[in-house]
């Protein structure tokens, strides 16, 4: 697994080959053109996030970023976050965009969710989060700020930039490579078709709940 902060401090500030080191970081990113399965069943994260609202969000509006995506893709040889960082080749951009950073964020949303729940950050991981937010507990408070916050539909980010946390809001279906501000380490989707049905307008509720199932281990373990 590649350590991002290490990584970041020892070679985005020195060296001029950012593109090489993005495209060795993104490898590890990439999930390909397909819609991905679920690692989980649709119940597992009950009750946190309901079976009816799983099973649409993933058949249903996944599934949709999927086929638009490749619709508007045409012939590439690239990988999906080379795409997102340079998406020259595709000719309606801002549509492939829309489409294919919708498919890399809920990939990447589906594998750090677990039933598992109450999970805490570890290692390198919890210590850079203690060190920049002062504590878990406040980085969370932030985190969920910064999603209330946010206007209308999108995605809430911790991400990894030049060697630091930080958490940052998208419209629509940004994410961190899109926007070039770093590496994405934990997504959680503020559209209204990831809760209204469990959690209708109350998107604190949502977010305070969707920290229980957040894989932790699994983030962990790339830091
Ligand atoms: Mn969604």
């Amino acid at each position: 697994m590649i350590d991002y902060i290490t990584f970041y401090d020892k070679n985005i500030k020195t060296s001029k080959k950012v593109k090489d080191i993005f495209k060795s970081l993104s490898e590890d990113h990439d999930f390909g053109f397909e819609l991905p399965k679920l690692p989980y069943s649709h119940s597992d994260l009950e009750p946190v996030i309901d079976a009816a609202t799983m099973k649409l969000h993933h058949g249903k509006h996944h599934k949709k970023y999927v086929d638009k995506m490749n619709e508007l893709l045409g012939e590439s040889d690239k990988s999906l976050v080379e795409l997102l960082q340079d998406p020259k080749d595709v000719k309606d951009k801002e549509a492939f965009l829309d489409n294919a950073g919708g498919h890399f964020n809920h990939s990447y949303f589906w594998i750090t969710m677990s039933p598992k729940m109450n999970q805490k950050p570890s290692g390198k991981l919890a210590d850079n989060i203690d060190e920049q937010f002062g504590s878990f507990d406040k980085f969370k408070k932030e985190f969920i700020e910064a999603g209330v916050k946010h206007f209308g539909s999108g995605w809430v980010w911790l991400c990894v930039n030049d060697g630091k946390l930080k958490i940052q809001s998208f419209d629509n279906q940004s994410n961190p490579y899109i926007e070039k501000c770093g590496i994405p380490v934990l997504g959680c989707d503020v559209w209204e078709h990831a809760y209204y049905l469990k959690y209708q307008n109350n998107r604190e509720k949502y977010i305070t709940s969707w920290f229980k199932v957040v894989n932790w281990d699994f983030i962990s373990k790339k830091i």
